[in-house]
């Protein structure tokens, strides 16, 4: 029999992919959704609009723990991925109640429905580099201490460890990822890779004139998302739950970034990037590195692509995409 799965943030960047992984294993797939995203599904659910015929989809919402809760009663899941959450930094600081209150309440919904209703389900929570911040230590592994520097950096802290607390003092198979950042052609525009391959390739085609950017000394761990659902789904096909970091082991700067994107398109970063102070964030998280081994040990999991094919392909997508929305423009 097909195993079960059910996965919050299913419209976000990962959700699409980690469905579309599911899928092919084999999986029947739910997601919960919210209201506005199911009753306009063109535009909220464009990342899963290929796939929707073949998933099950819950309107529900992590703000509370009835809406949450009735999800459960209705179905039995093997497995649950929870990557439902307000994932932009940025935002986080303009308003950290909201913040605080979808992604640590609703992951503590999530866990304490399951605990009530369905305790032999998987549950896998997506935590993030964002956690170590300010970094102890270089690379940050599964041991490295945590250090937030943002209400989003602390609310997947308190995420991670309500993850803890529920498989030590309930048994529930409980793991946490802690992925580092990752993209793709299917990231949010508010994030800075896909801010820059969009604007990169609008300056080229001539519908900008400039790029305005926060920080460019800021160093991260990029990947690609296709590359780190895998791990996900590795984490919770293990014999005892655990907690793992996701990285590619290498780290550039927002500044690389830029030359890589517009050198793509044949053009150089410092005619067009500005750096714009307002952009800044009020403590920003300066550099990320992360360490693999035990996800590459005990998963046999390594990242397929490499940062310049990553940054290509986004670029690519973002040509094709603004190609298509002149040609109907016209
Ligand atoms: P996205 O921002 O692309 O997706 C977030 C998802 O959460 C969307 O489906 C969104 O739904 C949903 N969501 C937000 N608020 C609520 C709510 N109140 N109730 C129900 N659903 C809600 O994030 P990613 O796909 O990039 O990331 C997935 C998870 O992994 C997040 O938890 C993120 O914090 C974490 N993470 C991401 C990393 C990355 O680099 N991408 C790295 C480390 C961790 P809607 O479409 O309706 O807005
Ligand atoms: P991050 O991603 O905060 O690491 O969180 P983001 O792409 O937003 O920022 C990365 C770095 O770029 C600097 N930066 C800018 N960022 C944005 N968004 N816009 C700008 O104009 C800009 N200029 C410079 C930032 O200051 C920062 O240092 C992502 C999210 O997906 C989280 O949900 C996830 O947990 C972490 O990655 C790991």
């Amino acid at each position: 029999m097909s195993k079960c799965a059910l996965i919050t943030g299913i419209t976000g960047q990962d959700g699409s992919y980690l469905a579309e992984y599911l899928l092919d294993q084999g999986y029947e797939v739910h997601g919960l959704m919210r209201r506005v995203a199911l009753e306009n599904q063109e535009s909220r659910a464009g990342r899963i609009r290929h796939i929707a015929a073949r998933l099950r989809l819950h309107s529900a919402t992590l703000e509370n723990y009835p809406s949450v809760f009735q999800v459960l009663s209705k179905q039995r899941f093997d497995e649950c991925y929870h990557l439902g959450a307000q994932s932009y930094v940025t935002d986080s600081f303009a308003d950290s109640f909201t913040t605080m209150n979808v992604n640590i309440n609703g992951t503590h919904y999530l866990l304490e429905g399951l605990r009530q209703l369905q305790p032999a389900c998987r549950f896998y929570f997506a935590g993030s580099s964002e956690m170590f911040g300010k970094a102890h230590e270089s690379p940050q592994r599964e041991t490295t201490p945590f250090h937030p520097r943002s209400p989003y950096g602390i609310s997947k802290t308190t995420g991670y460890y309500l993850t803890q607390n529920y498989r030590e003092a309930y048994g529930m198979f409980c793991c946490s990822g802690i992925l580092f950042n990752h993209e793709s052609p299917r990231r949010g525009f508010e994030f800075v890779t896909r801010k820059i391959t969009n604007a990169a390739v609008r300056i080229k085609l001539g519908l900008e004139k400039e790029l305005r950017l926060g920080n460019l000394e800021a160093s991260r761990d990029w990947g690609h998302a296709a590359d780190y659902v895998r791990a996900m789904h590795a984490m919770l096909q293990q014999s005892k739950p655990d907690d793992f970091v996701v990285a590619t082991g290498q780290t550039y700067r927002v500044r690389d970034l830029c030359e890589l994107a517009f050198g793509e398109l044949g053009l150089d970063y410092h005619d067009y990037v500005r750096t714009d102070p307002g952009l800044n964030r009020p403590a920003d998280v300066e550099l990320l590195l992360g360490d693999a081994s035990k996800a590459k040990n005990q998963l046999g999991w390594s990242p397929r692509y490499s940062f310049k094919e990553l940054v290509k392909e986004m670029v690519q997508a973002d040509l094709e995409r603004n190609r298509e929305l002149q040609r109907a423009a016209d």
